[in-house]
């Protein structure tokens, strides 16, 4: 299922693991309203101190949500854990500066899984345009973001702006993006906004969504 990347895959990208879910709620209950709703993409990224998944745990976490993912024929992509992406036989991988060499990543999975790569200046797009079999490009953050604590300094729309002309791939935008930002994000050129928060912290899954959907993305044809 789904061997061709698709840019309308990235209008409205969804990240979450356990740590990003709020008291109260449960990981599979978000994302299952979150794929309810219409989310076009779902990256399962379960990392950093605060998350209550043991690395047994990860793996029948990871096959339920991309159960639920097969269920609304929505790609699932796994953060940073390659192996994991390979026994879940997830649709892609999305690959930070920081972990595993991309070309590496490129020679293990691709043709096989989607493959998205985190740029965040223009010096890491220079590069990565040089690289074959990358499908899209996490760009950001956009603005300040609680959700991660090593993120890079914020680049803002003008950043974004710079990114995008520079892109020989598509474009999805992340960091602090809230509803009324969206406008200005899709003016850019990108192709779509991925978030943790604005979703996983939402008292209105459905209209959350629908805000992200109905953004004037530019389509595929
Ligand atoms: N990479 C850059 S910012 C970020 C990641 C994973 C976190 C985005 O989360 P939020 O809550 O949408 O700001
Ligand atoms: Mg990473």
């Amino acid at each position: 299922m789904m061997k061709e990347f698709n840019t309308d895959f990235l209008h409205a990208y969804f990240i979450c693991g356990s740590q990003d879910v709020p008291k109260g709620k449960t990981l599979t209950g978000i994302v299952e309203k979150a794929l309810a709703a219409g989310i076009t993409a779902f990256q399962f990224r379960d990392k950093g101190p605060n998350s209550t998944l043991s690395k047994t745990e990860r793996l029948p976490m990871a096959q339920k949500l991309h159960q639920l993912c097969q269920a609304y024929r929505v790609p699932f992509f796994i953060d940073d854990d390659v192996k994991l992406a390979q026994q879940v036989h997830a649709e892609g991988v999305h690959v930070g500066q920081s972990d595993e060499e991309i070309k590496q990543v490129i020679k293990e999975v691709g043709g096989q899984m989607f493959i998205g790569y985190s740029c965040s200046n223009l010096a890491q797009i220079e590069q990565a345009n040089k690289i074959s079999g990358i499908d899209y490009y996490g760009s950001g953050p956009i603005y300040a973001t609680q959700s991660k604590s090593d993120a890079d300094p914020e680049i803002g729309i003008t950043g974004l702006t710079q990114l995008v002309k520079n892109s020989a791939r598509p474009i999805v935008a992340i960091g602090g993006i809230t509803a009324s930002d969206l406008e200005a994000i899709s003016k850019t050129g990108a192709n779509g906004a991925a978030v943790i928060s604005m979703i996983a912290q939402s008292n209105n899954i459905k209209q959350t969504v629908s805000q992200m959907l109905t953004a004037p993305w530019i389509k595929s044809d």
